[in-house]
C-alpha cells in the first residue's frame, strides 16, 4: 500500500474527494497461437546506405515480438476513466531514435504535451513525417546525419499515430497518445507496469498493432484497492 503525497491528496480531494490511496497495476500480456511470418524488406537490404548497417540477414517487419512462452512485447495497456494524474508537459521527454534505418522503439506511448525527442543516430539522412488521424500536428522534416534532435508533442489523444520516413519506405513507428499518465507498453517479457493508479474500479484495455488494433482492443476490468494489483491478458493471433 502506498500513500500518495500530501500535495496530490489535497489536489485529489479538491477535485472531488477521490481516494487517498493508489497502487501499481502490473501484468503480462501473452499471445495465443503462432504469429504469421514477418514480411521481408528487400528494398532495405538493397539500399546502398542502409543495407550494410542492417547486417547480413534479410530485414523483416517486427510486428510480433514473442517470448518462449508467448510473452508479447509492444502491447499498449491503458486504464480508462482515472481522474487526476500529472500533466504530460511535466513528464520527462521520451526518445524516438533512428538507428540502422529503423525507428527505435517502433511502438511507444506518450501523454498529450509530453515531448518526443526524435534522434538520428545514423550516418544517413532521414525524413521524419508524422501522419496523424486527428488534429495533431504534421511534422515533415529532413534530418541529416548529426543534425540536432527534432521535438514533437501531440495535443490530442490518438492510438498508433504513424511516424514514417519519406527517404526509406519501410521505416515506421507508431505512437499512442493519452491525456493522462495511466498507460504502459509491454517489454520483451510481455510485462507492463502502470504506476500510482488511484484506488477505484476501472476499465483496462490492451492494444497491439496486429493482434488488438485500435478498432478492436481487448477490454477487461481492474480494481485497485489498498495496494498493487496484477492483471494479465491473452491476445489471440487474428484469423486471416
Ligand atoms: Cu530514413
Amino acid at each position: 500500500m502506498k500513500k500518495v503525497s500530501l500535495f496530490t491528496a489535497i489536489t485529489l480531494l479538491a477535485a472531488g474527494g477521490v481516494s487517498l490511496y493508489a497502487g501499481d497495476v502490473t501484468g503480462t500480456v501473452k499471445l495465443n497461437g503462432t504469429p504469421p511470418k514477418e514480411a521481408e524488406i528487400p528494398q532495405a537490404k538493397q539500399n546502398p546506405d542502409c543495407g550494410k548497417m542492417m547486417g547480413d540477414a534479410m530485414p523483416t517487419t517486427h510486428h510480433y515480438i514473442v517470448g518462449k512462452n508467448g510473452e508479447l512485447a509492444n502491447c499498449v495497456v491503458v486504464i480508462k476513466g482515472v481522474s487526476g494524474g500529472a500533466k504530460g508537459d511535466a513528464a520527462p521527454p521520451v526518445v524516438l531514435d533512428q538507428k540502422k534505418c529503423t525507428y527505435v522503439p517502433q511502438i511507444m506511448a506518450v501523454q498529450t504535451g509530453q515531448k518526443i525527442m526524435v534522434k538520428n543516430s545514423d550516418p544517413v539522412m532521414h525524413n521524419v513525417h508524422t501522419v496523424p488521424m486527428t488534429a495533431n500536428a504534421t511534422m515533415n522534416t529532413a534530418q541529416g546525419p548529426g543534425a540536432p534532435d527534432l521535438t514533437y508533442s501531440a495535443t490530442k489523444p490518438e492510438n498508433f499515430m504513424k511516424f514514417q520516413c519519406d527517404v526509406h519506405n519501410w521505416m515506421f513507428a507508431w505512437v499512442s497518445v493519452f491525456d493522462h499518465p495511466y498507460f504502459a507498453v509491454t517489454d520483451e517479457n510481455g510485462k507492463y507496469t502502470i504506476k500510482n493508479v488511484p484506488d477505484g474500479s476501472y476499465e483496462i484495455q490492451v492494444f497491439h498493432r496486429k493482434a488488438a488494433p485500435a478498432s478492436a482492443p481487448k477490454t477487461d476490468k481492474v480494481e485497485v484497492k489498498g495496494g498493487s494489483v496484477t492483471k494479465d491478458f491473452t491476445l489471440d493471433v487474428p484469423a486471416k
